[in-house]
């Protein structure tokens, strides 16, 4: 198979603009006929011809300023145009057909509702278009569809006109006046239940507030509702930023192939993103659906007015706009639980990402397929680098940076190099080393040494960086960081550096190395590095226990509290990896005691602190991993958590009781804590009462799921006896099935494949919705380690056979469950083997799709021993 690569150096300005789109779209199941004229004008070359893209269309008709193309240029991707003048009116019907369109990209039906997904390259799925960020065009959009069964019929931006005709259909028309690529084009139509609202901007202008459910599921929306509000008010007072329209609309749909979409002024959700009450949603689920619903909300200004130039600068949009709703999410909740959520996931999959053959940059250089590079590297370590402009220039240097970039760049698509040059403006640092974040992908890795020279008293610390070589570049150079830094000994002072280097807690590291000395009495000083995760890295201090109990007892950043514990754990576990459970001594176990006891009424700290490192995080501090004694080994390690401090745990468990439920941070924190609490006693036997009585006492998910994930540590009887009632009270309900799903999919057992094939057969999964697809298959593959990693080979196979299905219809999905596939390298040999079998036989198949063959063919092209 032959894929073209598209590189970011290409770039070529498009040789053509589109003013105007006007859209007359014939709603039907299987024969959508979609009629387009396009205002176009030539911007190149006077011979160039004018290629459209398209995809999967049938072309009906062409025509130039009225007259007929006798017989236009087709090919499977493109539409072209020879000879055309500089200016004209060219209007090209198509037909679709949205039933069949189960990759969920362009046009199609989502349980009878007819939705759009167009980014990144979905538009010319529904007509023949130039189908690039930086054509930005004014649409007005007509739909014509049958009034009984699609009485809501929605496009982008203000409703114009409406109207009926005698046989049954209806048509309305809307106008978007600001020009837009058509990535954000989208329509909706269907019949809903409605929520209405409205709010005031700071401005004065009054906007119309609107959310559309499915029928029956008013009730749920309520709170998406309400976190759009919070969310407004939020971008005005922290960023001085207002909408424009004068309606926002939110739509959710159940087949969606990722959370949702910032169309313009009419945002489409997956409704696992907007729907949530007490019954159905966990506190987690409550927290992510503001914080999706922010995050859409805060790209009408960071994707919307100020767009990407092409698809290499997708951070551009992403990363920022992640940064902005991470901050929200922070003012919102609470700022610790905030900070380690992010972590995890940096460091569970950001940084498997960095080491695995699709590493790239936050901003990539080389693309096959564009949606395989909305990836946790552009996103989240994306906004880890905008944390860093942050940091760097403090709050308010960072705000004149923002308010230069929409002074600069309002309504153009431009470039990561132009949001620099906006920071550039707003700071006396010089920038130039700090872009290289942009171009370098990898991890890089802090380690520290010290001397201490007793006649002196002087400390001298040496802090270096490397990152190593990637699959996608082997040169690295040092980055440009800062590093939050606190220095204490055991009793917990503080100390300053002598040089100065150290400023208000920060020390800027921009070459390989920089040394400071410390005065001090004592002989031993503890480098705290990386308070509040200040840079995305990894550290290699080789912390002792007693250091980490020392820094969870007396430094001041909650990070570094909550992460010298998560070491804490790493090296427990490690011990009975290497057969010592027995180093990890009575002062140790005692230091954990006093952790809990010293901070019991902390429930926000411990509901964190008390979380083991997962499976997938301990294997980024591992190599050649063997799956089955890292796993037995945790689970040895917790088991001796339980016991050991099973008093401290209890006891904790009974303070962190709330009342009725309310989705209050403090009640949050209580749950949580209690919840974390609870899945360490599970392991006892003593307390399988507490489990059930969790479950049955119970009067919300947070709870309910809370005693179902204990239970998958206890007695499997239980386990069982707990699913069958929850299946029972919720087997209507797709969405809530996912989570019994998904903690089925997790189980460790050993006939779990008979099982999932089993739950593949249940009336409620569907391989046609990607949530269902994700929470039994994704979760097997990404979080089931001993099933997945079975070391016949046999968990390899099974979600290798499931993705050879699921390509055919939708490639996106299967490239995403591919990843832990793809990441073959971290595992011991034997694994190694077993997996790149499988992909083997992906690569092989015919007909593979684009994202499956790209991720495929890189990770077996990819030899980690031979690359470094
Ligand atoms: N911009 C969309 C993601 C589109 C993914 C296309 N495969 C959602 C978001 O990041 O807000
Ligand atoms: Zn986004």
């Amino acid at each position: 198979m032959s894929v073209q690569v598209k590189r970011r150096a290409d770039y070529q300005p498009p040789a053509f603009s589109i003013s105007t789109v006007t859209l007359n779209i014939y709603l039907h199941p299987t024969k959508t006929r979609v009629v387009s004229q396009l205002q176009v004008k030539r911007e190149g070359a006077a011979d160039a011809p004018l290629v459209l893209d398209g995809e999967k269309l049938s072309l009906t008709s062409v025509a130039i300023d009225g007259a007929t193309v006798s017989s236009p240029e087709v090919s499977d991707t493109t539409l072209t145009l020879r000879d055309v003048p500089d200016q004209f009116s060219l209007e090209i019907e198509t037909e679709i057909d949205p039933d069949n369109n189960k990759a969920l990209e362009g046009l199609y039906r989502s349980a009878g509702v007819f939705c759009t997904q167009c980014e990144a390259e979905g538009f010319r799925r529904i007509t023949y278009f130039l189908d690039r960020p930086d054509v930005l065009a004014v649409y007005r959009v007509t739909l014509h569809g049958d009034k009984a069964t699609l009485p809501t019929m929605l496009a982008n931006g203000n409703l114009v006109e409406r109207g009926e005709n005698a046989d049954g259909t209806h048509w309305v028309t809307w106008h978007d006046p600001y020009p837009k690529p058509s990535y954000l084009f989208a329509v909706v139509a269907g019949d809903f239940d409605l929520l209405t609202d409205s709010y005031t901007t700071m401005s004065g202008k009054q906007v119309a507030l609107e959310l559309y459910v499915d029928k029956g599921k008013r009730d749920r929306g309520q709170f998406a509702l309400d976190s759009l509000k919070r969310a407004m008010k939020w971008d005005e007072e922290t960023f001085g930023l207002e909408y424009d329209l004068d309606i926002y609309m939110i739509v959710a749909v159940d087949f969606f192939n990722m959370g949702a979409m910032e169309n313009k002024g009419l945002n489409i959700f997956n409704s696992k993103f907007v729907l949530a009450d007490q019954a159905t949603a966990t506190d987690d689920d409550f927290f992510n659906v503001e914080s999706v619903i922010a995050h859409e909300y805060f790209h009408n200004w960071t994707g919307n007015r100020v767009t990407c130039r092409d698809w290499f600068q997708l951070s551009l949009k992403e990363g920022l706009t992640v940064f902005r709703d991470q901050q929200f999410s922070a003012d919102m909740t609470s700022p610790l639980s905030n900070r380690v959520k992010h972590v995890r996931v940096m460091r569970e999959h950001q940084f498997a990402e960095d080491a695995s053959a699709m590493s790239h940059p936050i901003r990539p250089d080389e693309v096959m397929e564009m949606n395989n590079f909305y990836t946790v590297t552009v996103y989240d370590k994306g906004a880890e680098v905008i944390r860093m402009f942050h940091t760097l220039l403090g709050a308010e240097a960072f705000r004149k940076g923002m308010d230069e970039y929409f002074r600069r760049h309002d309504g153009q698509a431009v470039t990561c190099d132009d949001f620099i040059a906006a920071m550039q403006f707003a700071t006396d640092l010089d920038l130039t080393q700090f872009a290289r974040w942009y171009s370098q992908s990898g991890t890089p890795e802090l380690s520290v040494e010290s001397e201490y020279s007793k006649e002196q008293g002087r400390h001298t610390f040496r802090l270096t960086q490397r990152t190593k070589p990637t699959a996608d570049q082997q040169e690295k150079l040092p980055l440009y960081m800062p590093v939050a830094i606190e220095l204490i000994d055991k009793q917990g002072i503080h100390y300053q550096d002598n040089e100065g280097l150290i400023n208000n807690g920060l020390l800027i590291l921009a070459d390989e190395q920089v040394e400071f000395t410390v005065d001090a009495d004592v002989a031993e000083l503890t480098p705290v590095l990386l308070g509040s995760f200040s840079a995305p890295a990894r550290v290699n201090n080789n912390l002792s226990p007693t250091d980490c109990l020392t820094i969870f007892k007396y430094a001041h950043d909650d990070f570094n509290r909550w992460d010298a514990l998560q070491q804490l754990y790493d090296w427990c576990i490690a011990q009975y990896e290497t057969g010592h459970p027995e180093r990890i001594s009575k002062e140790i176990w005692s230091g954990l005691k006093s952790v809990i006891e010293a901070e019991q009424d902390n429930a926000e700290l411990l509901g964190e602190c008390l979380v083991v490192p997962s499976f997938e995080t301990l294997c980024q501090t591992r190599a050649d991993i063997d799956v089955a004694s890292l796993h037995a080994a945790r689970e040895a390690f917790c088991q001796a958590f339980a016991e050991m401090l099973e008093p401290q745990l209890a006891a904790l468990y009974a303070r962190c009781e709330t009342q009725h439920y309310v989705y209050e941070q403090e009640a949050v924190n209580a749950r949580r804590c209690r919840n974390v609490v609870l899945a360490h006693l599970a392991r006892l036997t003593t307390h399988i009462d507490t489990v059930q009585q969790h479950f049955s006492s119970s009067d919300n998910m947070t709870d309910t799921l809370g005693a179902l994930r204990a239970s998958q540590y206890g007695e499997n009887d239980v386990f069982e006896q707990l699913m069958a009632e929850f299946e029972s009270v919720w087997k209507h309900d797709p969405l809530v099935l996912d989570k019994w799903f998904a903690l089925h999919a997790t189980q460790p057992r050993e006939d779990i494949l008979a099982h999932i094939s089993m739950l593949k057969e249940h009336p409620q999964f569907s391989t046609s919705n990607p949530n269902r697809v994700r929470a039994l298959i994704g979760s097997f593959a990404f979080y089931n380690s001993t099933g997945f990693h079975a070391a016949d080979g046999s968990g390899y196979k099974f979600v290798t056979d499931y993705l050879l299905t699921l390509d055919k219809t939708n490639p996106q999905v299967a490239a995403r469950i591919v990843t832990p596939l793809t990441q073959w390298h971290q595992y011991a040999v034997s694994h190694q083997e077993q997996m790149k079998t499988q992909l083997a036989r992906l690569l092989n198949e015919k007909g593979l799709s684009r994202d499956l063959f790209e991720k495929v063919s890189k990770s077996l092209a990819y030899d980690k021993h031979t690359a470094n």
